[in-house]
């Protein structure tokens, strides 16, 4: 006899033996849904489309209930309310795919397995969670790159990747097996394999919650082929998500910030990830504080780059750099970067560092004082605290004269060499918060992208500070999946190159994503350190001129425009000296049909 839903429901757990698969389905109600081996096609269908496995077994003696581990796996992607899973196949990953043909979940494709890590990466980035499946130590290893950016930028992501069947382990000689774990372990805040016999619903919830958890960041395992084809126990443990953040105590920061008088407030996406930006923003206009981004690349930015108060990328505002006295570093790395100036902030009285992740509070160089807090609960208790007892109101007038003539004073002479010409290419985009995501992948042109953008919500811009090249592309596919918003990709070529077969993703996925790619023929940023360190040789370099091996694309290979093309997606070029506002303007009214593209030619910068 076939039960229907409605009887189905209820927590009544039915035991009529051997003839009777007993699964748990996804209602909202969380009720057990039974049905025997005569349920019609239909009834069956609709139990495989909420994620229960066809055959399951209930061991009368163990009172367990045995389902396929591939089965048991994909009922919990539905549980968990998972919408898209993204992935590369291969022999050992068929039975969950097989799997999830009968669920509401879509699988999203990619090409190459780093498309499909920087793609579920931008996906939780805006969803909360999401998750890839990849193969073996192959398929892992192409994706490694890309897990790296997720683990810098905390993206609660889950990368699961396929495994040697468990009996067929040796010492690495059987194809496809290796050590994942270890692979993982530096990159990930749990790594582990589902040997058979354990829980495989244990770990799953686990490695969820890890993910999205008080520190969240992505998290792995590795499933043998035999564990996700052969009988698991049944289970529907839930582990709760992140608990709630404890209040922090901010008694010394908001002291130093009454008494400041020329205060600045350096922050990290992880403000805008732990939901500090607005108190923030507030604090900064009501008592005169100056805001910046941290040097160099940022995964969010931390508060609004339309904000008055915020003169953008740190590198771009010297002037602030050199005479703040009180210099606060709100969920940011601080400054451990690979080319750190010999001195930062030279008047500075005292530096504050906050994170969440106490291992960043290491990797200071310089502070003295620091705290591992969340930086939204942080944030929080500061403006409460600071609103309460805050500087006086002619010291928060003469903080604003200094505001002033730091914005008259700032001027593209005091950019970086070699920046300024990006002006003219990237001035154009200064609404493209308004048009949707922006998801920045421009290199030498990210501090530019940070300056000119003019939104008074910042919440919509996407980097990485991993700055491990060929995530854009991607990335931008998982963005837009996500939020189902257009999303601007501004791309260097180098990085297109990098992240050519996230354009099938793109265009597989017919996703409103317009790249604007900075094309200067390769990598300016190698070419400009090998000037560097030419200069750093003097007299004793030879040859005396750069080689830029490897950096120089003028004429190599295919062009950015034909490799877009390639792939069946528009694209516009917009020669030097041409302003690519009307090709920009076209591109994002266009986006709607699908993927396109604007190149625009830069100077070499020789
Ligand atoms: C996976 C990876 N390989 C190599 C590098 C080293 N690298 C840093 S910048 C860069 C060039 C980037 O070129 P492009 O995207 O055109 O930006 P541009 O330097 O021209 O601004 C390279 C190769 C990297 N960051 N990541
Ligand atoms: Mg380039």
């Amino acid at each position: 006899m076939a039960l229907n839903q409605r009887q189905a429901c209820g927590w009544t757990r039915c035991r009529r033996k051997n003839r009777r698969a007993l699964c748990i389905c996804s209602l909202q109600r969380r009720c057990q849904l039974a049905f025997d081996a005569s349920t019609t096609a239909i009834s069956r269908k609709a139990a495989m489309r909420r994620g229960c496995a066809m055959t399951a077994s209930d061991n009368s003696q163990t009172g367990k209930t045995m389902v396929p581990g591939s089965a048991e796996f994909v009922r919990f992607l539905v549980e968990t309310g998972q919408k898209h899973v993204f992935g590369l196949p291969g022999s050992s990953m068929v039975a969950p795919l097989h799997q999830l043909q009968n669920t509401d979940i879509r699988f999203v494709p990619a090409i190459h397995e780093s498309v499909a890590v920087a793609a579920a990466d931008g996906y939780a980035r805006v969803a909360g969670s999401a998750t890839t499946l990849l193969y073996m130590l192959p398929g892992l290893a192409n994706g490694l790159a890309n897990l790296y950016n997720a683990w810098r930028d905390e993206t609660p992501l889950t990368v699961i990747a396929s495994q040697q069947a468990s009996y067929h382990r040796s010492l690495g000689s059987t194809i496809g097996e290796g050590d994942l774990v270890a692979m993982t372990r530096p990159f990930t805040r749990l790594s582990h394999e589902i040997a058979p016999g354990m829980s495989l619903r244990f770990w799953l919830e686990k490695a969820r919650s890890v993910a999205s958890g008080a520190l969240p960041g992505p998290v792995f395992l590795s499933i043998p082929e035999d564990v996700l084809e052969g009988m698991v126990e049944q289970t529907s443990f839930r582990q709760s998500a992140a608990p709630s953040p404890a209040i922090p105590n901010v008694s010394a920061v908001a002291e130093a910030l009454a008494l400041a008088q020329r205060p600045l407030i350096v922050v990290g996406g992880q403000l805008r990830r732990f939901g500090g930006s607005r108190a923030i923003e507030d604090l900064a206009a009501a008592q005169g504080i100056a805001l910046a981004y941290e040097p160099g690349f940022a995964d969010r930015l931390g508060v609004a780059p339309g904000h008055p108060n915020c003169f953008g990328n740190i590198l771009f505002a010297p002037a602030l750099e050199r005479t703040a006295d009180v210099v606060i570093f709100l969920g940011a790395r601080f400054l451990l970067e690979a080319h750190p100036k010999p001195s930062w902030f030279p008047q500075a009285q005292w530096i504050a560092h906050i994170n969440a992740d106490p291992l960043k509070l290491e990797e200071t160089k310089k502070a003295d004082w620091a705290a591992a807090a969340d930086p939204g609960a942080f944030a929080a208790a500061l403006a409460g605290a600071v609103g309460a007892n805050g500087a006086s109101a002619g010291l928060v007038d003469a903080r604003r004269s200094w505001l002033s003539s730091l914005r008259e004073g700032m001027s593209s002479a005091e950019m970086p060499r070699g920046q300024s010409s990006y002006l003219r290419a990237i001035t154009p985009l200064h609404d493209a918060l308004d048009h949707g995501w922006l998801v920045d992948e421009s290199v030498m042109g990210i501090p530019v992208v940070q300056g000119v953008l003019r939104a008074t919500d910042g919440h919509r811009y996407m980097g990485t500070t991993g700055a491990s090249l060929g995530w854009g592309t991607g990335a931008a596919a998982g963005v837009a999946l996500a939020s189902g918003e257009p999303a601007t990709c501004v791309i260097g070529d180098g990085s297109l190159r990098f992240g050519a077969l996230g354009l099938w993703t793109l265009r597989n996925e017919n996703l409103p994503v317009t790249l604007i790619v900075l094309d200067n023929g390769g990598y300016g940023s190698t070419r400009y350190f090998e000037r560097q360190y030419i200069q750093r040789l003097g007299p004793a370099a030879v040859p005396q001129g750069p080689g830029y091996l490897g950096s120089d694309f003028r004429e190599s290979g295919s062009s950015v425009e034909g490799i877009i093309a390639g792939f069946g997606i528009p694209v516009a070029v917009v020669e030097q000296d041409d302003d690519p506002r009307r090709a920009i303007e076209h591109a994002w009214s266009q986006a709607h049909a699908g993927p396109n593209a604007v190149v625009i030619r830069m100077d070499f910068g020789d």
